[in-house]
């Protein structure tokens, strides 16, 4: 009877050490969302981040001088994915977070703030070919957006 503990252990350590070790893997990406006072410029930081699938991405409020938030373009998103939208965050410190699980190229901006060049792209693990892009349903795009900042990069 004695011996059988230790082995239990041993396995159970093993169960332990894989899930340490696959969460280990998973990694979360900052981006903040920051006003420049003497330019005007309303931006991400960085506007542009490169993850794994798996990882989780944190919008962290970094102005207290503004409202942000963080909006996908549903046509810009890979097929099979929804289009997602976070919260108005008003306080400085608030933050929202995603966990992509698909690879591909998701463009997205503020709301508030997309006329002011507010957008950002986050690649999971490599960037979107043309056709790879999500087709929009009837009505989802109630607003525009421009191209003329080379976001899509294919050409
Ligand atoms: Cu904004």
């Amino acid at each position: 009877m004695s011996n059988r503990y230790p082995a239990a252990m041993a396995a159970l350590a093993l169960l332990l050490g894989a899930a340490v070790s696959s969460a280990a893997m998973a990694a979360t990406t900052v981006v903040k969302m920051k006003y420049d006072e003497d330019s005007g410029d309303l931006y991400f930081e960085p506007a542009k981040v490169a993850i794994e699938a798996g990882d989780t991405v944190v919008w962290l409020q970094d102005d207290a001088d503004n409202e942000h938030n963080v909006a996908a373009y549903p046509d810009l998103i890979p097929a099979g994915t929804q289009p997602f939208e976070s919260q108005m965050m008003t306080r400085l410190g608030e933050s929202w977070s995603m966990t992509f699980d698909v690879e591909s190229s998701y463009f997205y901006h503020c709301h508030p703030h997309e006329a002011a060049g507010m957008k950002g792209l986050i690649v999971v693990g490599r960037e979107s070919l043309p056709e790879e892009f999500r087709r929009p349903e009837t009505g989802e795009m109630s607003h525009g957006h421009g191209d003329e900042d080379g976001h899509h990069g294919h050409d």
